[in-house]
């Protein structure tokens, strides 16, 4: 069918178009046939395994939600903003179409579970489940732009490197530098969500979960990560990362990408200061976010595999770097400044 111009009030991002499907005279469902029918469901506060596909979400005159956590529908019109910037943003940055680049739009449910203070990507349902927040850590449901763009970007790299943990422990903890290059590379293509889509209400910054009611004010960043002290997140390589819990260790790639992109010191984006140290004490002279992506997505589609650990991802992006620019190049030497002054050496 042909989309149907609708509206959403969201919790986060404002008023938001979205493309819907019109199933009857008075009814439409939020589903996207301009991209791939991407879609957004309920899982009625179910628990895994209980709530099937599902419930579709339906409105008699496409305007969604009222903006605030208490509609059930303003949820589902975050997911499905998330959903369609997602993959616009990966069409446009890096002509992929969509998670697997089959041209099929991503699948989530909103209200997963009760009381769940965490967002996932799950490899069964190829889709996302969005919990409401646990009301206490996470006061939000969990589904601002930059999670959204962190749990589809799980999708990508599971469809591409596919990244393994080293060990998983009992609470399904996940340990390891590959595991850590998947949680880092979901939050460096998270953030280019956020930039790509340029949403007012949700400004862009290095900053991921900011809008989730943190006491912290974020969940992670990527300037200087160690300012993470819920998840211990780490700035610097050192041995303690080849069996570091995944978002503490994702911190190391996630920097070098900070660096590399915007550079050492002191730096105002969007209103947000960052301090970006070095652990070599060198000044870096960032490329900008553009190129930076560019070398990060080819490293991942081209050169990582599911085993790739930080030195590893040192050799794959400076491999990708010399594909772009050649090896005598600025953006190759700044490739090798970055992870250096993580301290990851040759
Ligand atoms: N939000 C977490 C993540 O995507 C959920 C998980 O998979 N542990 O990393
Ligand atoms: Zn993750």
């Amino acid at each position: 069918p042909a989309p149907a111009n609708g509206t959403g009030a969201s919790i986060f991002a404002g008023n938001v178009p979205l493309l819907t499907t019109q199933t009857a005279k008075s009814s439409f469902t939020l589903k996207d046939p301009s991209r791939g029918d991407g879609e957004t469901r309920d899982a009625g506060r179910k628990e895994l395994g209980s709530f099937g596909a599902g419930k579709a979400f339906t409105d008699a005159d496409n305007k969604w939600g009222n903006g605030t956590a208490r509609d059930s529908a303003s949820a589902a019109v975050d997911a499905q903003y998330g959903i369609t910037s997602t993959f616009d943003f990966y069409k446009k940055t890096f002509g992929r179409n969509g998670i697997k680049n089959d041209g099929t739009g991503p699948h989530a449910l909103v209200h997963f579970g009760d009381k769940v203070g965490n967002a996932f990507w799950s490899p069964d349902c190829a889709c996302m489940l969005y919990g409401d927040g646990d009301g206490e850590t996470f006061k939000q449901p969990l589904v601002a732009l930059d999670v959204t763009g962190h749990e589809l970007s799980h999708g990508v790299i599971e469809a591409t490197a596919d990244f393994q943990p080293t060990r998983v422990d009992a609470n399904g903890n996940q340990f390891g530098e590959a595991g850590s290059l998947n949680e880092s590379l979901a939050d460096v293509f998270g953030v280019g969500v956020e930039f790509t889509t340029g949403n007012a209400a949700n400004k862009p910054n290095y900053l991921l979960g900011e809008k989730l009611g943190l006491e912290q004010k974020f969940l992670r960043r990527m300037d200087k990560p160690s300012l993470d002290v819920l998840e211990g997140t780490v700035d610097y390589w050192d041995e303690g990362s080849y069996d570091r819990e995944v978002h503490a260790g994702s911190g190391v790639s996630s920097h070098a990408f900070y660096l590399l992109a915007e550079g050492s010191g002191a730096k105002t984006i969007g209103g947000v200061s960052y301090d970006s140290p070095t652990h070599d004490g060198s000044t870096v002279t960032g490329i900008g976010r553009d190129k930076a992506q560019q070398i990060f997505y080819r490293a991942l589609t081209r050169y990582m595999v599911s085993t790739t650990d930080f030195h590893e991802a040192r050799v794959a992006t400076l491999q990708a770097a010399a594909d772009m620019y050649g090896k005598d190049s600025t953006e190759y030497k700044t490739v090798n400044a970055a992870w250096s002054a993580v301290n990851v050496t040759e």
